[in-house]
């Protein structure tokens, strides 16, 4: 039984990046969403995530004013270190781009991007129970969900999906119109946030013949770091000196003095896979983010490919709304996917040569010899930080389409 009835243009499903963003870039647009999120403000505000935000996702969150904190926060990073055999290497994309990296929390933009749809006083429900999608292959597409004790159906003209890899829009799709394309990895990431001052002023990815370690940090005396460990992991068994041991001997160097120890304030295992699916659509249904794709966090990409998912559909929306061409969105699809291939084929790059993927020297060999072309070619480093600063948004923000 339908307790109350909400009309909207676009119903988005998701509090996360992409939903928070894509509902801020269509209230610039005199766009009307509703945002439904199923966990708790709380929850929501307290998980953490991805820290390595690119100078591309960085303008637009300026252009679109929700970059205040973040500037006056965020540390900023010329690049990254790798370190292998014992030396550490530092690989400077600002001398070749002029352009930088941001390090700051998810949980911090997530926060900043709820108190600027607070601000906008439009709808964002959060605990939202039993989300249901109907009749996507309508133009009245419906979003069902249960608040408080009662049942709302919101009726819109579109619905985005932004609801994370396991939500529920990615599942209502026709599985025979779209291909979902994926690998997954025989390893997880588990991550820890310590109480302790980071080894290296910038991030650091130490490629070890067992397995990748990574330092990264949210501030001075915050660390944030990660250990390559088996899929099937059971965090149980990892003692905070078992990982401390584990992060000190992956990330022991000749030019460093020793990882420091400290108290581990959270610790998490994240599963490594890649997905993609395409298209990204269906009738008025668009899925943007993790519910349309996953990159392996190595080299920090799903964050901001959210973002630029936001940025595609926002603009395709703002032409739909304000000249009634359906061109762009049609081809949401086609427009967003170069630019997540992109991103696939970089952390494929990054996650094949800093993992341990197979028994013996062969292997490590071959890893090695790729981390001695990065860290000695100029042309090398270039490459890889066109990429990891942020290629270019396929469509620019264009707020003039507001007032045609
Ligand atoms: P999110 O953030 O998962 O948000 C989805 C939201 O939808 C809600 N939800 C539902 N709401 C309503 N009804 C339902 N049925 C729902 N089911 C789920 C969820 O509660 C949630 O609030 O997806 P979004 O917005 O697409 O954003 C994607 C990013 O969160 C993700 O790609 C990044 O965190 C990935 N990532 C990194 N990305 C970067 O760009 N830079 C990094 O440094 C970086 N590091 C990382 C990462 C991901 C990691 N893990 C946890 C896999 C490091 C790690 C360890
Ligand atoms: C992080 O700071 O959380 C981080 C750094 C590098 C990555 C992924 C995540 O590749």
């Amino acid at each position: 039984m339908i307790d109350n009835e909400i009309r909207c243009q676009v119903a988005i499903v998701g509090a996360g990046p992409a939903g928070l963003i894509l509902a801020h870039m269509l209230h610039l647009q005199g766009i009307d969403t509703v945002v439904v999120e199923r966990q708790s403000e709380s929850h929501v505000r307290a998980r953490i995530r991805a820290g390595v935000v690119e100078q591309t996702t960085v303008d637009l969150l300026t252009e679109i004013g929700l970059a205040d904190r973040l500037h006056r926060e965020a540390l900023v990073h010329d690049g990254f270190y790798i370190r292998f055999d014992r030396t550490t290497h530092h690989l400077d994309f600002h001398r070749h781009l002029g352009r930088h990296a941001f390090v700051y929390g998810q949980t911090e933009l997530v926060a900043d991007l709820i108190d600027a749809r607070r601000a906008t006083a439009r709808p964002l429900y959060f605990d939202a129970d039993d989300v249901s999608l109907g009749e996507i292959d309508t133009d009245h597409p419906t979003v069902e969900f249960t608040h408080d004790g009662s049942r709302t159906r919101i009726a819109a003209d579109f619905v985005a999906g932004c609801d994370g890899f396991h939500g529920v829009c990615r599942q209502v799709v026709d599985p025979t119109a779209i291909r979902v394309m994926d690998r997954s990895y025989p390893f997880a990431w588990l991550g820890i946030l310590a109480r302790t001052t980071p080894v290296t002023d910038e991030g650091m990815y130490c490629a070890h013949p067992d397995g990748l370690s990574v330092h990264s940090m949210r501030g001075p005396e915050l660390t944030r770091q990660y250990l390559q460990v088996p899929a099937d992991t059971d965090l149980a068994d990892w003692s905070d000196e078992r990982i401390w041991t584990e992060l000190r001997r992956r990330s022991a160097a000749d030019d460093h003095p020793e990882l420091e120890t400290g108290e581990i304030i959270e610790r998490s295992l994240a599963p490594l896979r890649s997905v993609v699916t395409d298209p990204m659509q269906q009738g008025s249904l668009f899925l943007l983010g993790d519910a349309a794709h996953i990159v392996p966090p190595t080299g920090a990409k799903g964050l901001n490919l959210a973002v630029s998912d936001a940025c595609v559909l926002s603009h395709a929306l703002g032409t739909w709304y304000a000249l009634a061409d359906r061109s762009a969105l049609d081809a949401y699809s086609a427009t967003a996917l170069p630019r997540i291939w992109q991103a696939q084929a970089f952390s494929w790059n990054l996650t094949t040569t800093l993992h341990r993927l197979g028994e013996g020297e062969f292997d490590w060999q071959l890893r090695r010899a790729r981390l001695q072309r990065w860290t000695s070619s100029a042309d090398e480093e270039r490459a890889l930080g066109e990429v990891y600063l942020g290629l270019p948004f396929p469509t620019s923000w264009q707020p003039e389409l507001v007032s045609a």
